[in-house]
């Protein structure tokens, strides 16, 4: 017993390794919302979970076996019209509460959003290009990365992401969630207000041998500072 439990828990161990837990450490507006959102629905989801078990629990215990009992037949009972509305609106008013942020959210971040599509002042627009095995990164005065992607802190980030090959998919787990990447179609993807710091970025679509190679690191340093390397 004591073996198996061991063996269960490196092997949990060992799949939990494949999660990114930067998801749940956010570090730009469009992260935190994201994040709210995961936090929100697992949490709506644990207040079911609790009062399910325990309810389970409680009537385990009330309706066991005990000598007094044991020859009682129970009597048949043909459902509760008040427990049968109960359950049946409570989970629509739960599925409520959770669309609305989450409509809310998910149409603000949206890649056809107003927001995302009118050009407005102070918004930093890069162009991303993927092909089989990298990443192109072009920034408003025609500098180019691949390696590295530079973003200034606070501002609006807007990706124009493109591919030149097959689908791809553009993921800095700490600054936003993933987005695809499309040959012959392009998706804007809003990054908004990142903080000063490094993250890891990769390609989280499988799109061939190499597809482990597309990594990147994202520099998020200050206004000041982004000009500067933009000019170098
Ligand atoms: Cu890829």
């Amino acid at each position: 017993m004591k073996k198996h439990f061991t063996l269960t828990l490196l092997l949990v161990l060992g799949l939990l390794q494949g999660c990114n837990v930067a998801v749940l450490d956010p570090m730009s507006e469009t992260a935190k919302e994201q994040t709210f959102l995961i936090n929100f629905s697992f949490s709506l989801m644990m207040i079911v979970l609790i009062i399910v078990f325990l309810l389970m629990a409680r009537f385990v215990w009330k309706y066991r076996e005990t000598d007094k009992n044991k020859h009682v037949i129970p009597k048949d009972v043909k459902g509760n019209r008040k427990l049968e509305i109960a359950w049946t609106i409570l989970p629509v008013l739960l599925l409520v509460v959770l669309a609305i942020p989450t409509i809310a959210i998910t149409y603000d971040q949206s890649a056809s959003s107003p927001a995302a599509t009118e050009k407005q002042a102070g918004e930093i627009h890069i162009d991303v290009k993927a092909q089989q095995f990298f990443w192109t990164f072009t920034y408003e005065n025609g500098k180019e990365s691949s390696k590295e992607l530079v973003l200034p802190k606070g501002k609006p980030i807007i990706f124009h992401l493109k591919s030149k090959d097959v689908i791809h998919s553009f993921w800095i787990p700490s600054l936003g969630g993933k987005t695809d990447v499309l040959p012959g179609k392009e998706l804007v993807y809003e990054i908004d207000n990142p903080k000063i710091g490094t993250y890891d970025g990769k390609c989280a679509e499988f799109c061939g041998v190499n597809h482990t190679k597309m990594r990147f690191k994202t520099k998020v340093v200050s206004v000041e500072a982004y000009h500067k390397w933009l000019k170098k």
